[in-house]
């Protein structure tokens, strides 16, 4: 007890200079499972307990994965251990408490080998098909949706390019996002070399939450997931990296319900 507090005043002194939100160098996931994104069938196929190998040895005491659900309702069991030569955290999940629907994980880890603090989010999702109650639940969403779609789109003009990001059907779980970058001429933007989107819900502590979107074409950029995982004020970082050029970032609040 003594030592879990100790280790929460070291925390908060070393949190604000040592937070590392770089994905390279210091203690970084290098395997997970359940997987980022991945969408189980039934909830019978979710794993009993979620891992995360990282890069560094994580030190235990100030490390911590949570695992919630839609409501911010732990899923998990606090049952944090580390396989050490591994540098593999593991939690167990209370397959109870699991139902159809996205799962937000939140990893925070204090490196023992270079004591920098890394921190990040990912989520998966289950689809439960097995449930027929579940299935009829989909298919009048599905119907609504097709009614009325409350599509996000925003555009904002950055390093003279328009940037329009549109988000479809834009609620909580599976979304797919578009990015345009059109040149002040008209023409869709030909030296992009990557588009990375971020996404932050700093309220409930989640993010970043990484993602890389594909190329559907010049200047047109696709992503699908469910990162929205949780309601809530969100904010989306795109960073758009150029050759020859500066990257440009630019960021989109957002609120769902
Ligand atoms: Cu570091």
């Amino acid at each position: 007890m003594l030592l879990k507090s100790l280790y929460a005043i070291i925390l908060s002194i070393l949190g604000m200079s040592l937070l590392c939100l770089s994905a390279y160098g210091h203690a970084s996931p290098t395997t997970y499972n359940p997987q980022q994104n991945q969408i189980f069938q039934t909830i019978q196929s979710i794993p009993d307990k979620l891992t995360i190998v990282f890069s560094e040895t994580p030190e235990l005491k100030a490390s911590s994965i949570k695992v919630t659900d839609q409501n911010n309702n732990r899923i998990d069991k606090n049952d944090l251990s580390l396989a050490e030569p591994e540098k593999k955290l593991s939690i167990s999940l209370d397959k109870s408490k699991v139902q159809a629907g996205t799962y937000t994980v939140n990893w925070i880890v204090l490196s023992k080998d270079d004591g920098h603090i890394t921190k990040g989010s990912y989520v998966f999702s289950i689809n439960n098909n097995n449930n027929s109650s579940n299935k009829q639940q989909q298919q009048q969403q599905t119907n609504v949706s097709n009614q009325s779609l409350p599509t996000y789109s925003k555009r904002f003009i950055n390093n003279n390019v328009n940037i329009t990001l549109s988000i479809s059907p834009y609620k909580i779980g599976n979304n797919t996002f578009n990015l345009t970058a059109i040149g002040l001429d008209g023409k869709p933007v030909g030296n992009i070399s990557n588009v990375f989107l971020t996404f932050n819900n700093p309220d409930k502590g989640i993010g970043p939450i990484p993602n890389t979107m594909k190329q559907i074409s010049t200047g047109n950029y696709s992503s699908n997931g469910n990162f929205i995982s949780q309601p809530g004020n969100w904010v989306i970082k795109v960073v758009i990296q150029r050759i020859n050029a500066y990257d440009i970032n630019q960021s989109f609040d957002i609120k769902i319900q």
